[in-house]
């Protein structure tokens, strides 16, 4: 597919730290169009999604910090990304934080019989209700679509769930809640840890993931939280976790993705300009899509 179509949402309802809601226009800031316009394609930029909060709508039985503004607006990206894909082009979001995921894949799904995930992130966010040491909807988003979580989440645009647990990879995690690992073990999600990424090499963890969702899948959505990178990488981001995967081997991973034409949508979320340096962060999430959409190096 030779279109794409930008879609900004600057969600910084699913966690605490002021800045995250800057992230599109970082990202857009760091040359993202000019960059994917000399890779040959039709760049649309429709903007950004409105964020906000009513706290009187929000009630104070639940864990869950801005639920329902989250529902809400969850709803909405779901449809823009109807849109898009009705429109035969590529759905590229920018965030926010990492609570987008939940309306995205809620878009998408709905257009693929077995959608495939994968899942760049220091973290599992697989978290639920119950589990949750945060209450924080950014480390939810994973558990939420593949069903878990609160019927709010879960339920976006009027079916659940959009993802069988056996169609997710999750790559670069080295920092897991106990909730996390147990969902993990037993619905047996894929997760190449940090351990894995050192142990086998970025090469291998990329052939086998490809291999395990080429062979099952209709369509595979990329979701890049900016912290799977090393924090000395990509320090512009909410929780950095020390430990990540380093600044070629995300490249590689986005290069082998590339040669394999396996993604059908993709966002990269988390990027906090007011916690970054100089930008920095952003222009490697440039970079990664750079590679993604077929830049090479020679
Ligand atoms: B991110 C934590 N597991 O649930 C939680 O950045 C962190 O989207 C979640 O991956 C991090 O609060 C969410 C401790
Ligand atoms: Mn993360
Ligand atoms: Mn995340
Ligand atoms: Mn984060």
């Amino acid at each position: 597919m030779k279109k794409i179509s930008i879609l900004g949402v600057p969600m910084d309802l699913g966690q605490t730290r002021r800045g995250v809601d800057m992230g599109p226009s970082a990202i857009r800031y760091a040359g993202v169009l000019n960059r994917l316009e000399k890779l040959d394609y039709d760049v649309e930029d429709i903007g950004d999604i409105a964020v906000k909060v009513d706290n009187h709508e929000e009630e104070n039985h639940t864990v869950l910090k801005n639920l329902k503004a989250i529902a809400k607006i969850s709803e909405e990206i779901a449809l823009s990304i109807q849109n898009i894909i009705e429109n035969k082009r590529f759905p590229l979001l920018f965030g926010g934080d990492h609570s987008i995921a939940i309306g995205t894949i809620a878009g998408i799904s709905k257009y693929y019989k077995n959608l495939g995930v994968i899942w760049f992130d220091a973290h599992g966010d697989l978290n639920t209700e119950e589990t949750s040491p945060s209450g924080n909807i950014h480390g939810m988003p994973l558990a939420a679509s593949m069903g878990f979580g609160h019927p709010l989440l879960t339920g976006i645009g009027g079916y659940s769930p959009k993802v069988n647990p056996e169609n997710v990879v999750i790559i670069g995690a080295r920092d897991l809640d106990k909730g996390e690992r147990e969902l993990i073990k037993s619905k047996n999600i894929k997760v190449f840890t940090m351990h894995e990424i050192d142990r086998l090499g970025m090469t291998r963890v990329m052939e086998e993931s490809i291999d395990l969702l080429k062979k099952k899948t209709d369509g595979v959505h990329l979701s890049v939280d900016l912290d799977a990178l090393d924090p000395h990488d990509a320090p512009g981001v909410g929780t950095p976790v020390l430990g990540g995967i380093s600044y070629r081997e995300s490249h590689l991973a986005m290069e082998m993705l590339e040669e394999t034409k396996l993604i059908t949508s993709a966002e990269f979320v988390e990027v906090n300009p007011i916690l970054d340096e100089r930008n920095k962060t952003a222009e490697v999430a440039v970079a990664l899509m750079g590679s993604l959409f077929g830049e090479k190096l020679l």
